[in-house]
């Protein structure tokens, strides 16, 4: 079905563990914008960009990490990992001025892809607090 709306996506979305789109991604069964990628992460271009600039950073291999609240300590190196390549990339994207990092987590947060993913937004004046 087309949701009308991320919210909405996140809603219908169901917590679990069964593979998402982002496997196929990551296969590049379904094609992407790549704008970074290692043995580790891929970061590639969100369809429904909330900015200029809008980039997903994802594990490669999810390893039980569906969302953030799933995390355990075998997670440490990759969440870091993530997060550091999000600089990078923010570099590379040229946003000297700044950016947002957002990880959505579970329905109230607004996640509807349950393997783990860093929003990288910028490009334009972000707001607080967020919606
Ligand atoms: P969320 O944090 O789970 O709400 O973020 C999921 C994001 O994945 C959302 O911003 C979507 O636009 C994005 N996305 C995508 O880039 N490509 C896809 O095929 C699908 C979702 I489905």
């Amino acid at each position: 079905a087309v949701m009308a709306s991320e919210k909405e996506a996140a809603l219908a979305a169901t917590p679990s563990d069964s593979p998402t789109i982002f496997d196929k991604i990551i296969s590049k069964e379904i094609p992407s914008t790549v704008v970074y990628e290692d043995d580790k992460v891929l970061a590639f271009r969100d369809i429904t960009p909330q900015g200029p600039v809008h980039i997903l950073l994802i594990p490669k291999v999810r390893d039980g990490l569906t969302g953030l609240s799933k995390a355990e300590e075998r997670h440490i190196d990759i969440l870091g990992r993530l997060l550091y390549t999000a600089k990078l990339v923010a570099k590379q994207e040229g946003l000297e001025e700044g950016f947002r990092i957002v990880i959505n987590d579970g329905p109230q947060g607004c996640q509807s892809v349950y393997h783990i993913h860093v929003h990288l937004i910028g490009g334009r004046q972000m707001n607080w607090p967020p919606g």
